[in-house]
């Protein structure tokens, strides 16, 4: 029995650890954009890093693919903004005169994350 339950726990690290391995990918810091499109799906906003020139306006329209709730509302840390996401839909949402920093976006249990870069 106990084995049982080692391997059941050994068994349910492996898939975290596999979950974090796969959303937290690492993608190569992208050039400076005014708008994109990020897909939302799966766990993961694709691309989950955008760059920004500071001091300027960015327009990000999220395409949600993802029906569960998890993925329904898109929130900046440190920008005090968020958005409501429709499922099947494209939600635009512009950030004006964007302080330099680096800000998460993620929906309200992170378990979606990306990265916002602007400098
Ligand atoms: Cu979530």
């Amino acid at each position: 029995m106990n084995i049982l339950v080692n391997l059941a726990g050994l068994m349910l690290m492996a898939l975290v650890v596999w979950w974090f391995w796969l959303s937290r990918r690492k993608t190569a810091a992208p050039s400076a954009t005014h708008e994109a499109t990020i897909i939302v799906e799966d766990g993961v906003y694709t691309p989950a890093s955008i760059r920004a020139n500071a001091g300027e306006s960015l327009t990000l329209h999220f395409e949600r693919r993802d029906p569960s709730p998890c993925a329904e509302q898109v929130i900046f840390q440190g920008l005090d903004t968020s958005e409501f996401l429709e499922t099947g839909k494209t939600t635009t949402l512009t950030l004006n005169n964007l302080p330099a920093g680096t800000y998460r976006f993620t929906c309200q249990m992170q378990m979606y994350q990306g990265t916002l870069i602007v400098d």
